[in-house]
Order: structure tokens, then sequence, then C-alpha cells
């Protein structure tokens, strides 16, 4: 029997994604080369994450990704600054020091931190279409694109995966996704029969969407609130609010899927204008994570009352 490794990955995240094709290329490659690789979507979430999550695989990853203080969570790499919570679990780090723990909150990509470390520990470096893709990872997770534009531009494969990604589908398939990553180039794994007609709608849906997103957005302040709570499957806009509100600082969204509402909080990355909060610090005190520049708190469906306050709460605090 083939020895499994559960690779955990933020879900639904071109550098979550990247980062478990990345690590499984690697264990493949360099620890075990017959091992069964099952990926694992995780989402952030109130509380602790890994609660009911069976460590009961062989060996365990978690990539970009909340640190998990497990000791069978032998392979830790991550660079949100919120990934101790509670900040407490930041001792088991420090105390630990595991040399497969990797932490670097400056680093743009986790996939670019994880290329960085298995080359400087274990000697290993990718193949080239995976490189690439660690490249496109620190373009998109520290949106470091030219101008909005470009960034929701979908002419390139990475692009259009990072847009199909964002609009959340699900587990299985990204799960999937991940495997193929992890053995095809981003052009191959987009001409995949499985994806090809989920990228196709992508791009005639983005048109759909641009209209949408232009007559609900609302100011307050600097502040763009795109508030889609009760179009239950509607997405954040993402990018596309800084291309249609360019003069905004700050953009929030509130969206609600079957299962869950989520706010999205982020800073123009065009903006004029100087940040005046730290976005992960404040979706932590709600119960979210992120970075300095975006953010996010995942609530349950059900907590509607909840998710109205936390909006309000965080729009208020961003406009004052
Ligand atoms: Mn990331």
């Amino acid at each position: 029997m083939a020895r499994v490794l559960k690779v955990f990955f933020h879900d639904a995240c071109f550098d979550g994604t990247t980062s478990a094709a990345l690590f499984s290329a690697f264990y493949r490659g360099h620890v075990d080369t017959g091992v069964d690789v099952r990926p694992v979507g995780m989402v952030h979430r109130d509380g602790d994450p890994f609660e009911g999550i069976a460590l009961d695989a062989d060996d365990h990853a978690c990539v970009d990704f909340r640190f998990c203080a497990n000791p069978r969570m032998r392979w830790w790499f991550d660079h949100h600054p919120t990934a101790f919570q509670p900040p407490a679990l930041r001792q088991v780090y420090d105390t630990e020091q595991l040399p497969t723990w990797v932490f670097d909150p400056t680093a743009p990509s986790c996939a670019g931190l994880i290329m960085k470390a298995l080359e400087r520990d274990y000697g290993w470096t990718p193949s080239p279409h995976l490189a690439d893709a660690v490249r496109w990872a620190d373009t998109i997770d520290a949106a470091q694109f030219a101008s909005a534009e470009a960034a929701i531009a979908l002419d390139e494969p990475a692009q259009r995966l990072a847009a199909w990604l964002a609009h959340g589908r699900s587990k299985l398939d990204t799960s999937r996704y991940v495997e193929y990553l992890s053995r095809q180039s981003l052009a191959e794994v987009a001409a995949r029969p499985e994806l090809a007609p989920q990228l196709a709608l992508v791009e005639a849906e983005r048109m759909r969407e641009l209209d949408a997103v232009r007559r609900i957005g609302v100011w307050h302040g600097d502040v763009i609130v795109f508030d889609r709570i009760n179009d239950v499957g509607a997405r954040s806009p993402g990018f596309l609010g800084y291309v249609l509100f360019p003069t905004c600082l700050y953009a929030v969204a509130a969206t609600r899927a079957a299962d869950t509402i989520k706010i999205s909080v982020g800073v123009n990355p065009w903006s004029k204008g100087t940040r005046r909060h730290d976005i992960g610090d404040l979706c932590a005190r709600f119960g979210g994570g992120g970075h300095a520049v975006v953010g996010g708190i995942t609530l349950r469906a059900d907590e509607l009352t909840r998710a109205r306050e936390t909006l309000t709460a965080i729009v208020r605090e961003l406009a004052a």
C-alpha cells in the first residue's frame, strides 16, 4: 500500500493551490516517489479551522494556511502575518523550531517561500512549469500588477485559472486541480476538458459581473462597499471594484454562499492615498485574518445578524 500524504492548502486561492501543487511535486520527487497525495482545501473561519479535521494519513503538510500546532502536521509553510491564531500558538512554533515549519510574513507568496525553502534545505528545484506558476503566484498574491485593468485581464492561463479559483468551485475540483498542476503547465491545465469549459464561462460572466458591480457600489468616504449578502452565490468583486471605482482607498465586500458569509477587505493597490489601517489585524479582531493590505472574515450562513454588524463596524472604522 502506498503511503498517504495529506496536503492542506488555502482553498480557492491561486497561491494556495500552487503551493499545494509545488509541495506535492517535491514530495513525489524527493521524499517518496510512490506517495498517494491527497490535497485538502481549507477555509479561514472563526475558531480552530482544524477542529474535526483528521490528521490520519502517514504524513501531513499545510501550505498558505494557518499554523496547526499538532505535531502530526509535520510540514508547514505560510506567509500570512495572521498565521498564529490565537497568537499564543507562536510560542509553539518558536519553541519547537521544526526545520519543516517555515514562516516568512514578508514573502510575496507562499509558493515562492516554499520554492526557496526547498531549494535551500533539500537542494530541490521544481520543473520549469511549476517555477512559472510560482512566479504568477508572486504577482497575483501580492497584486503586483501595473494597473487594475492588468490585474483583471484574462489573457494568460494563470489569470483565467486565478479567476476560476476565486469563483469558489467545489473542494473536489480544487483538489483535482492541484493534482493536475503538480504535473502539467498552467496552459495545459487550463486546456484540460474538465476545466476549459469552466474557464470559458468565467470569461463570459466577466462582462455581466462588471455591470452588476458598477450598480451596487456604495461610497462611505473613500471606502467603496459591495453588499451582496442578499444575493446568495454572488461573488466578491475583487479587482473589478478597483477598475470601476478607481478613486477608492479601501474596498469592502460582503457575500453569501450556501454555507458561509464572507466579508472581504482590501486596500486599493493603485490608490494614491495612504493606508490608515492594518487590514489583517482589523479582520483578526472580528474572527478573520489576512495581510496588511488584504483580509477577510468567514462566518456561517446562519450568522446573518453578526455579519451585518461586522460589516457595519468594519466600514465605520475604515471610513473614520
Ligand atoms: Mn498566499
